[in-house]
Parts: C-alpha cells; sequence; structure tokens
C-alpha cells in the first residue's frame, strides 16, 4: 500500500482568484513534489478546485451567473496561475467533476448503510464564509471565531455523521503518531479541541441546492467540508480502480494552511476510518501570510496576486522568495522591500555572479570545454565534503519541511563555492603556462559546484536550474537523481558549455518605498 509518495493542497474555493496565500501552499507542496521525483520517487501532486456549497452560489448569484458557469470561468484563473508559477501538478481535481460527485455518493451510501450516517435536525450557527457549523459557544463576540463575520442561525434537517463515536480513536491516533498533526503546537490545538467533546456533524443541507445531491435523499445537499475532503481519495479512483488506490492511498502529506487543520485533522480521519479506510500519514498546517503587516483582503484592497510579482521578478525569484523569506509552521508578513533586498543580494549577486564569473572564465581561458578535474588538493576536498553533507541536510530540512532553512543551507554553500573561486584566483593562475593544470582543475571544480547548486535549487527554481544545467552541457536536469547524479565529480569532462544572459539581472534599489 502506498508505494506512491502521495501529497495535495487543499482545493481552493472558486469564489476568488488565486492570491499568495492559496500560491503558498501549492508552491511549498512543489517544491516538495519536486524533491520526491529527484529523489526517484514515483510522485501523485494533486491540487484542485472546490466548486460547490453556499460560498460559491453566492458569488455566483451576484454576478448573474450559474454557479456551474461561474465555477468554469474561475477555474481558468487557478490552471493559468500554476502554469504560471511553474507548477508540477500530476492532476487537477474539481469537485463538481463526474468523477468526484461518483466517489461521494458511493462514500456517503456506504457510511449511511453501516449506520454511521442518520437523519437528525440541526439547530445553530453556520458561518458561510468558512462554510462552518458553529455552536454558540465558539462564537466570539457573536461572530465567526474564525473571519469574525456575523453568523446566520440555521434550523434544517440534516443527515449528520456519527462522528462521537470515533473521537477516541481519533484522539488515539494523534497521540500514539506525533507525526501526523504537525506542527506540535497546532497538534496540541487539536488534541484539547477533541478532548472538549466531538458532537455528530451534520453533513447536509436543504436550504440550497449547488452541491451533490445525496443518494439515498435527493432534497439533500452534501456539505460542502464533506464533499470536498473526498477529493483526497475521488482524485486515485477510489471505488472504481482499487489496484491504483491501493498504491496509492495514504497520502503521504496533506499540506493546509492553519485555519483548516480541523477539517482535516478530526473530521477528515473519522471519516476514514467510518470507511475502514487507512489515515493520511501526515497532514501540515503552515501559517498565513499577511501584507506589508496587515490580513489580505479584499475589502482593505491589498491582495497581491501572484502575476504583479512574477512580472516584476520573474517565476524563479518568487519561487525562491516565498520558500526563503518564511518559516512553513508559523505566520510571515510579505514585504516587497524584502523581495528586492533578496534578489539583489541572493540571486543577482551570490549565485548569478557565480555563475556569469565561472562560465566567463572558462570561455576566456578554455574555449568554453570542461577541462579535466586532475587530483584533488584541499580545497577541492573541503568543497566535495561540504557538498555531501549538504545533500543530507536538504533531505532532513525538506522532511520538517523547513524550507526556508533547506535554502539558507544551500547558500552556505554557494558562498563556499564563490570562495574557493575566490581564493583558488584562476586569473592569476591563467597568467602562467606551467600551472595550466591547476587552472583545469579550478575551473573544473567550480562547474562542479555549479552543477551541484543546479540540482540543490531545482526543486525550488525549476527554470533556473534547468538554465544552469543546459549551459553546463548537461542534457535533461528532470531525469538527474538525488543522490546518484550529485556525486561530486559526475560532471563530465569535454563538454560544451555555454554563456548566456545574467540569470537575475540586478535591480536599482530606493525605488521601493514599503
Ligand atoms: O478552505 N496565507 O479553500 P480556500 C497562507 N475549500 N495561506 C493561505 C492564505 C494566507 N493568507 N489564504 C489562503 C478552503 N491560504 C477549502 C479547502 S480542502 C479539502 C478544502 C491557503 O480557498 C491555505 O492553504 O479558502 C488555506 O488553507 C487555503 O488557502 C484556503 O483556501
Amino acid at each position: 500500500m502506498g508505494e506512491v509518495f502521495y501529497i495535495t493542497t487543499p482545493i481552493y474555493y472558486v469564489n476568488d482568484v488565486p492570491h499568495i496565500g492559496t500560491a503558498y501552499t501549492t508552491l511549498a507542496a512543489d517544491v516538495i513534489a519536486r524533491y520526491q521525483r529527484l529523489r526517484g520517487r514515483e510522485v501523485f501532486f494533486l491540487t484542485g478546485t472546490d466548486e460547490h456549497g453556499q460560498k460559491v452560489a453566492l458569488a455566483a448569484a451576484e454576478r448573474n451567473q450559474s454557479p456551474q458557469a461561474w465555477a468554469d470561468e474561475m477555474v481558468t484563473h487557478f490552471e493559468e496561475n500554476w502554469r504560471l508559477l511553474n507548477i508540477s501538478n500530476n492532476d487537477f481535481i474539481r469537485t463538481t467533476q463526474n468523477r468526484h460527485t461518483q466517489v461521494a455518493q458511493l462514500f456517503i451510501e456506504k457510511l449511511k448503510e453501516s449506520g454511521d450516517v442518520y437523519l437528525g435536525s440541526y439547530e445553530g450557527w453556520y458561518c458561510v464564509h468558512d462554510e462552518a457549523f458553529l455552536l454558540s459557544s465558539q462564537l466570539a463576540e457573536g461572530n465567526c471565531p474564525e473571519c469574525g463575520r456575523p453568523v446566520d442561525w440555521v434550523k434544517e434537517e440534516n443527515y449528520f455523521f456519527r462522528m462521537s463515536k470515533y473521537a477516541d480513536a481519533v484522539l488515539k491516533h494523534i497521540e500514539d503518531n506525533p507525526e501526523f498533526v504537525q506542527p506540535e503546537t497546532r497538534r496540541n490545538e487539536v488534541v484539547s479541541f477533541i478532548k472538549s467533546g466531538l458532537s455528530d456533524q451534520s453533513i447536509s443541507r436543504t436550504s440550497f441546492s449547488w452541491g451533490i445531491p445525496l443518494p439515498f435523499d435527493p432534497r439533500h445537499v452534501m456539505y460542502v467540508w464533506f464533499d470536498a475532503l473526498l477529493n483526497y481519495i475521488s482524485a486515485i479512483d477510489f471505488g472504481s480502480d482499487t489496484e491504483r488506490f491501493e498504491r496509492t492511498w495514504p497520502a503521504d502529506w496533506h499540506l493546509v494552511g492553519k485555519e483548516i487543520l480541523r477539517f482535516h485533522a478530526v473530521i477528515w480521519p473519522a471519516m476514514l476510518m467510518a470507511a475502514g479506510l487507512p489515515l493520511p500519514k501526515r497532514v501540515f498546517a503552515h501559517g498565513w501570510l499577511t501584507v506589508e503587516g496587515q490580513k489580505m483582503s479584499k475589502s482593505l484592497g491589498n491582495v497581491v496576486r501572484p502575476a504583479e510579482i512574477v512580472d516584476e521578478y520573474g517565476v524563479d525569484a518568487y519561487r525562491y522568495y516565498f520558500m526563503r523569506e518564511f518559516s512553513f509552521g508559523i505566520d510571515g508578513n510579505f514585504s516587497r522591500r524584502t523581495i528586492l533586498r533578496r534578489y539583489n543580494a541572493e540571486l543577482a549577486n551570490d549565485l548569478g555572479n557565480l555563475e556569469s564569473r565561472v562560465l566567463t572564465m572558462v570561455h576566456k581561458y578554455r574555449g568554453g570545454l570542461v577541462p579535466e578535474p586532475g587530483t584533488p588538493g584541499e580545497e577541492e576536498t573541503v568543497l566535495a565534503e561540504r557538498c555531501e553533507a549538504l545533500t543530507a541536510v536538504v533531505e532532513e530540512k525538506l522532511a520538517a519541511p523547513a524550507f526556508n532553512d533547506a535554502l539558507a543551507e544551500i547558500w552556505e554553500f554557494v558562498h563556499a563555492v564563490n570562495r574557493y573561486v575566490d581564493v583558488s584566483a584562476p586569473w592569476a593562475l591563467a597568467k602562467d603556462d606551467s600551472l595550466a593544470a591547476d587552472l583545469d582543475r579550478v575551473l573544473y571544480n567550480s562547474l562542479e559546484g555549479l552543477r551541484q547548486i543546479a540540482l540543490f535549487i531545482a526543486p525550488f527554481m525549476p527554470q533556473t536550474a534547468e538554465k544552469v544545467w543546459e549551459r553546463l552541457g548537461l542534457p535533461d536536469i528532470w531525469s538527474a537523481r538525488i543522490p546518484a547524479s550529485s556525486a561530486w565529480g559526475a560532471l563530465p569532462t569535454g563538454g560544451a558549455t555555454t554563456r548566456a544572459e545574467a540569470l537575475f539581472p540586478r535591480k536599482m534599489e530606493g525605488a521601493e518605498d514599503s
């Protein structure tokens, strides 16, 4: 079971187009997916859209459109944004697709038959923005505790999922498997939430119709969260292709924002237990991003779209910044000033200059051809050892995941290669013909340093890694494997390198005022 490395993002509501927050989770998942592929794993990386529910129905109604037409239009923005950000998802699931509605209906039918779904009546609060049923005791000054918006009083006949029956088992699973819900602070919140008592979960609505009809009572549509969580198994053919399902399930990682951890760490495991399915290996809740110190909101008009940043800095600088600047588990603040600083210092200067000066020297002194490595001296041995150690460190940091620390370590290596070039001074060696073998060795090892850097940055900056790889005369970076292709000295000699435009042209500072 579960031979495939399976990673997911939340499926996003189509009531809005993507912004840097939704892109953040998607990008993080992409980095892990790309890394695991380079490690030789078969990866299934899933993202998609959550298209049912009252919130989407209302957004469509405001525009006098049918919810389906609205979803069809909105989904193109997600696809476009993920293309722009070079996201390598293997599939894109929409909850209005037939493959999904079929599985959702099959699943709820199964639970109805086993007695875990029953008819009752709900009376209580509902937050349309968060699509969440709330108890009076959960309200914050009468409003939704999560988003602060006013809540609606709902009184309907509903089907319920017997979640209370699974409370102890879910709690035990969380306590026995510390890697299941992360980070730890969030796990503690989930544990106290379960300990405060779980009631059965309302899982259908009758007051509107934009949802999946219950097969045994079509007056009801499925509660949007019950429907949405099932995307993780409908996309891998639960109920229709058992072989595929079993190779892929359970998911290795569900990446989610902190506000929806409870759905993934409480309701979802209970649903899976009720269906007799294994639980995902890990649910990781990351922090929230603010913009220049403020919560992003349409009413404040401060929502940042990925294209604004990509147009200015390019896709890889975007990806680098978001993965380097923030610590994944905690909240972070996006600021235009820090992206500009990092761009100039770390991309244009540290990485860009290294690449251009090494390739320039190889062209100037060796006609662009990769020279012989010769016998490694002290400096080369140190560099090779650092590089080998880095392979293990990156593996560990990405398992955490601590993207920012992984990049900080990779940049220590970029500095080490820069220092190697400085102390070896190939320009001085070039002045003396009797030192030709030394010059060969230094140029070879500098190029090898660049090759290693390209591999390390590939999951984070795929386009830049491809460019460096190509300029080194190497065939296809995505067929490389870590660690096999990362052993020091794997760069073949005699290959033709190419000099080309700067990877990250320097930008004027002082133009940003925030
Ligand atoms: O909750 N900072 O969809 P959604 C960081 N459809 N991440 C952010 C963010 C921010 N400011 N804003 C959004 C839903 N996100 C449901 C999910 S899953 C079965 C159903 C990211 O469109 C983060 O991953 O509201 C968050 O959990 C998700 O977008 C919410 O997206």
